[in-house]
């Protein structure tokens, strides 16, 4: 926590910006083997045969990532946990954005190349996994099963007053044992000693394809249940910049933040339809195609990057 707001329109623009190019690079990932900047219009031939990996929750986890990497850029003792491991294109995406791939995998260079790469080799023979894996850098446990993110930022943080660790929470993976009893770990190592935890509940509403509970709570409800565990509810109340930012600048000790957005936000499907792989005759059907190729193309994405010299600033 900064204490203060992002205000200037450059460094919003920025993140939005890094937002759309992460969204854009989570459904290539997911969609195509070729074409992947759509040089010319999309056509059957440039899909995947199995279409296998999870779409609806990567927008949200693109918008925590941006927003927490632009606040806490000059923390080196910073972190970030992702809870739905299933999100993976997005996180991939990230990786691959800041050249944190390219450190470990030499052909995950920031340009067309690179790009083609990690499209045509996610969920492929031989290729990337379709969650998060121990191959992902930064990741220690299997992306699969839901629960312990919250747990192992504390573990993180434990004996590290130093450290500041951001965790994004499914609101699906809430309802899980594991993490809601984590949240009772606040009254334990939320101490002096050890880092500082900063939960975000990713509140898009579903988990797979059923409303969750935390959805079907008011705002009142929710909030209470948080501040019973010791935290301060902070909603981000939409997807923006603007709305994360002011949020991070609330000076709180306990801060639990609530990340509402649409499950699938930005793609063709929302909620209980977005969940995995939305369009899924995407392969067979001319519409779906034309969907496809319009939800792509609504990222404007060469006006985000340059085949040679990767990510426009
Ligand atoms: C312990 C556990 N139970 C069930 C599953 C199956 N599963 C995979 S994704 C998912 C939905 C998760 O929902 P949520 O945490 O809200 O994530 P998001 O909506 O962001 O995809 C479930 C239940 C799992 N991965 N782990
Ligand atoms: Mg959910």
């Amino acid at each position: 926590m900064n204490g203060m707001g992002i205000t200037d329109i450059e460094t919003l623009s920025k993140i939005q910006r890094r937002v759309r190019a992460c969204d854009y690079l989570s459904v290539a990932q997911l969609y195509l083997k070729d074409n992947f900047i759509l040089e010319r219009p999309l056509t059957t031939d440039d899909i995947k045969p199995r279409l296998l990996g999870h779409w609806g929750t990567c927008h949200g986890i693109n918008v925590a990532y941006a927003n927490l990497k632009e606040n806490f850029k000059n923390d080196p003792n910073f972190s970030f946990i992702l809870g739905p491991g299933h999100g993976f294109p997005a996180l991939q995406a990230n990786l691959f954005y800041d050249g944190d791939l390219l450190k470990v995998d030499e052909k995950a260079t920031i340009n067309y190349d690179g790009l083609a790469y990690i499209c045509k080799n996610f969920s492929w023979p031989d290729g990337f996994p379709s969650h998060a894996s121990p191959f992902t850098p930064g990741v220690i446990t299997e992306g699969g099963e839901l629960g312990y993110a919250l747990a192992n930022a504390y573990g993180a943080a434990l004996g590290h007053p130093e450290k500041t660790i951001a965790v994004l929470i499914g609101d699906g993976e809430l309802e899980t044992a594991t993490a809601l009893d984590s949240l009772n770990l606040k009254n334990i190592l939320g101490g002096r000693n050890n880092g500082k935890i900063l939960p975000i509940l990713h509140l898009n509403g579903y988990k797979i394809s059923a409303p969750t509970i935390y959805a079907r709570k008011s705002e009142r409800e929710l909030n209470e249940l948080i501040r019973g565990f010791g935290f301060d509810p902070i909603l981000i109340y939409k997807d923006t910049p603007e709305a994360f930012q002011n949020a991070l600048a609330v000076n709180s000790k306990a801060p639990f933040f609530i990340l509402k957005t649409e499950k699938g936000a930005t793609g063709p499907n929302r909620y209980h339809m977005a969940h995995q792989i939305p369009l899924k005759k995407v392969k067979t059907d001319e519409t779906e195609l034309k969907s496809l190729e319009d939800w792509l193309k609504s990222y404007n994405f060469a006006e985000l990057f340059d085949k040679e010299k990767g990510f426009y600033e």
